[in-house]
Parts: structure tokens; C-alpha cells; sequence
């Protein structure tokens, strides 16, 4: 037997049990189904409910290691002390992912020193934190440590760097 008499075999037993009629028809539904299933309604209704965080939310990206008060609540911002007050010497280094643009960068957590604490914006994550046993690797700390004051109002939080 040749392959040209498998084929035409073949071929003649699909012949005799379709119709061309039942072939457009199935080519049609298939078109259909194929512009018409992207139109179908999409809720996407809790996206659009939900803004992005900004820099006074304790869920803003930078602050995914940070232990303190948002300074952006006390009269300064995330890179400025509020007035009166002065930047720590020694800071808590986190890594941090900005949903932006998918790079982690690093975030360096100074407290702001000299003033009363401040009272809003209360915020604690532990990104990459360990337990207070091991002090050098734990964030609950008062980073006025090494200044003149150490009275400690708030704490900054900036972008030092990106993270390789
Ligand atoms: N780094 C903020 C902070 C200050 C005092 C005590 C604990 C944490």
C-alpha cells in the first residue's frame, strides 16, 4: 500500500462523515468565540478601589524594615528631619522592593534626633530583621544613640542605593 492510497483513504472516510456545511459552521463559532470572549465584562473593581500607598501609609514600599514614627507625619518627610531636629549618625540599612519598577533598593532608616518623640504614624516592619539578642541585626534601636541629643522624634527613610 502507498502512502498516496493511505492518504486518499484517509481523506475519503473524513469526507463521508462531515459536511462542508457543519465544517464552515464549526470555523465560525470558533471566529466568534475568539472576538467575542475578550469583550466579556472583567471586575476589576478592588484594583481601582485601592490606591497606591503613599509616604504617610505604614505600607508605602520604603518602609518594609523601618521601626519608628513616619517623619513624613511630623512636619518633615522621608529624606527631612522636621525642623528642630537632626538627622542620626548611625542608621539601620534595609533592602527594600519598589512595586515600580521590580528593583530592590537600599533604604537607610536614620532617626531624626534633638526633639520630643513624635506621636502619629506609628510604624513597624521587619524585613530581613533577627531577633534583639543579636543587636547588630535587629532594628529596634534608638539610632540618637550617637548624637548630642538623643531624644528621638521620628525616622527618615532613604534610598541609598540599589540593591545588586
Ligand atoms: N529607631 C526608632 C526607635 C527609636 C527609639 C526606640 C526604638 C526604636
Amino acid at each position: 500500500m502507498t502512502i498516496d492510497s493511505v492518504v486518499e483513504k484517509a481523506t475519503r472516510s473524513i469526507s463521508q462523515r462531515t459536511s462542508r456545511r457543519g465544517v464552515i459552521g464549526r470555523l465560525g463559532q470558533l471566529l466568534l468565540g475568539s472576538t467575542v470572549l475578550p469583550l466579556l465584562p472583567v471586575d476589576r473593581s478592588a484594583r481601582a478601589d485601592t490606591p497606591e500607598p503613599s509616604e504617610t501609609d505604614c505600607d508605602y514600599w520604603r518602609y518594609c524594615a523601618i521601626d519608628g514614627k513616619l517623619c513624613s507625619c511630623c512636619g518633615g518627610s522621608m529624606t527631612q528631619c522636621p525642623p528642630g531636629s537632626e538627622p542620626s549618625a548611625i542608621s539601620w540599612i534595609g533592602t527594600c522592593l519598589n512595586p515600580a519598577d521590580g528593583r530592590h533598593y537600599l533604604i537607610s532608616y536614620n532617626d531624626c534626633c534633638g526633639m520630643a518623640s513624635c506621636s502619629r504614624c506609628a510604624c513597624g516592619h521587619s524585613e530581613r530583621e533577627r531577633p534583639a539578642y543579636n543587636l547588630g541585626l535587629h532594628n529596634d534601636v534608638n539610632w540618637c544613640m550617637a548624637n548630642t541629643s538623643t531624644a528621638y522624634s521620628c525616622t527618615l527613610s532613604m534610598v541609598v542605593g540599589v540593591a545588586e
